[in-house]
This record gives C-alpha cells, sequence and structure tokens, in this order.
C-alpha cells in the first residue's frame, strides 16, 4: 500500500499517545472483518483500518484511516462520551486528495445546547491561526459549535496550525473528562445529552459526501451498514438496557 499523506499519522499517533494516558482505557470489541476492510474502486484499492476505544467517561472512542483508491486518504475521529457525563463528542475528519487537504474540520459538539461555561473559556483562549480558506459547514452541520474549525489547509504550516487545534480541543476535551463527576442516567440531563447524541448520530448520516465514497468502493447496501452501524450508530439506551 502506498504511503498516507503525512498529516494523517501525525495526527493518527498523537491521539493515539493522548490515550494511553486515560485511566480505564480499553479496546472495544469490533467484527474482525471491520477492523481491517480491504475494497475495490474502480480497480483500485481500498483499505480502511478501524481501532475502537472505550474509558470510564467515554463510551466510544473511534479512530478511522482510510486510503481511497491512488487519490484519496482519510481520518475519521470520534469521541462519544457516556451521556451520564457532561461532555461535549469531540468529532475530527480530515480529507486529502490528490496530495492536498481538500477538508479538515474539527470541533467539541454540544449535545444539550451549550458547551459547558469552563470549557468554552478553555476554548476561547487557545490560539486562533489565520487560515486562508476558510470553509463552510453544510446544512446538516448545526449540530457542530459556535467553535468548529474547518478549513483547506494551503501549505505545510496551515496543516501545522490545523493539528495543533486539533489536539488543543483534544485535550480540552481530556481535561474536562478528568474533571468531569456521572449524573445518574435517569437524570433528565443524561437523557437530554442521549438524545443530542443521537441527534448527532443522525445528521452525520447526512453527509452524501462519505457514503458517496463508501458505495464507490463497495455497494450502496454496504455503505448504508457501515455508516449506520459503525460511523454513526445510534447510541445504546441508557442505563445499559438495551430493549428491542
Ligand atoms: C467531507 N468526508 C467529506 C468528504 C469526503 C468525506 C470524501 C468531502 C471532502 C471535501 O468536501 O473536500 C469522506 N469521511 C469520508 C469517509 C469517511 C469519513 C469516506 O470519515 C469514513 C469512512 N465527517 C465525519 C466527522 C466529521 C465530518 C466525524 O466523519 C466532523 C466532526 C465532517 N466531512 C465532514 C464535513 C464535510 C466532510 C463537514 C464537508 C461536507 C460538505 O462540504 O458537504
Amino acid at each position: 500500500m502506498r504511503e498516507f499523506h503525512p498529516l494523517i499519522p501525525r495526527i493518527a499517533v498523537a491521539l493515539r499517545s493522548a490515550w494511553r494516558g486515560l485511566s480505564g482505557i480499553r479496546a472495544l470489541p469490533i467484527d474482525a472483518d471491520l477492523s481491517e476492510i480491504r475494497g475495490e474502486l474502480e480497480g483500485d484499492a481500498m483499505a480502511i483500518s478501524n481501532q475502537l476505544l472505550c474509558c470510564p467517561g467515554v463510551r466510544k472512542i473511534h479512530l478511522e484511516t482510510a486510503q481511497v483508491g491512488r487519490n484519496l486518504d482519510i481520518l475519521h475521529c470520534v469521541l462519544f462520551p457516556d451521556p451520564c457525563y457532561n461532555l461535549p463528542i469531540f468529532g475530527a475528519d480530515v480529507v486529502v486528495g490528490r496530495g492536498s487537504v481538500s477538508a479538515a474540520i474539527v470541533d467539541l459538539s454540544p449535545t444539550s445546547g451549550e458547551l459547558p461555561p469552563l470549557l468554552v473559556e478553555r476554548l476561547q483562549q487557545l490560539p486562533q491561526h489565520p487560515f486562508s480558506q476558510p470553509r463552510e459547514v453544510p446544512s446538516w452541520g448545526t449540530i457542530f459549535s459556535p467553535h468548529v474549525l474547518f478549513v483547506r489547509p494551503t501549505s505545510d504550516a496551515e496543516e501545522d496550525w490545523f493539528l495543533q487545534h486539533l489536539l488543543a480541543m483534544h485535550e480540552v476535551m481530556l481535561t474536562s473528562l478528568s474533571e468531569c463527576n456521572p449524573q445518574a442516567a435517569d437524570h433528565p440531563d443524561s437523557q437530554t445529552r442521549h438524545a443530542g447524541q443521537l441527534f448527532y448520530c443522525q445528521q452525520q448520516r447526512r453527509n452524501d459526501k462519505t457514503r458517496r465514497v463508501l458505495e464507490m468502493a463497495f455497494d450502496s447496501q454496504w455503505a448504508d451498514r457501515y455508516i449506520q452501524n459503525l460511523l454513526f450508530d445510534d447510541p445504546p439506551e441508557l442505563g445499559g438496557h438495551r430493549g428491542n
């Protein structure tokens, strides 16, 4: 397999290293056929690697790196908190086409209307970089916070800025996690955050650009199942009860 665009392994290595410091971190079981996926896109190889972890406070940590054909590299990372914790969803997506990054997005997205004030204060203290090509979030992107960073980095320096900002936002997430005490599963705030995660996943599933790439390499049924069951599966019911 060819090499990834360097920004992708740099992000992946830094995130994995941060996760090693989380107390109670463990791997989540993942179907053997989903951890390493091979497909074919117009005769070109497609390879997807998935890693799933969890720890107290974060029900699902997902890191996906993918190479699609000769020209497309993708990094996708989401930290879904346990809804009993007053924490946002950390999400990031980096898409590289033909050697240059076309989309680089990172956010701490609220699941209960607004981000906690202390967290906002920390985000406001992060350095702001003058990216030359900011991008507008699509219409389904109402789930993102006012602090979302969505850019097309146009130089090595801008790629470095993005990497730094992604890691800084991720650190704000982990700091908040370390300070957070869970509420009861039947607390109304926990229920609200659970509903917020459900809505987040519903909106993300509306990203046709993700679906289109997966459909090209596999088929539409496979793409649907992958998006619905692995990328943005509905959060399990609160309290460990999974009714059907
Ligand atoms: C955009 N996502 C994209 C694009 C592609 C993918 C091809 C278009 C690139 C561009 O507009 O320049 C593809 N992303 C994928 C694939 C996977 C993936 C195939 O993760 C996985 C297999 N997407 C996320 C997360 C966020 C996200 C967590 O998965 C944000 C936190 C955002 N991706 C996102 C947004 C766009 C995008 C906002 C731009 C969509 C648009 O402009 O319409």
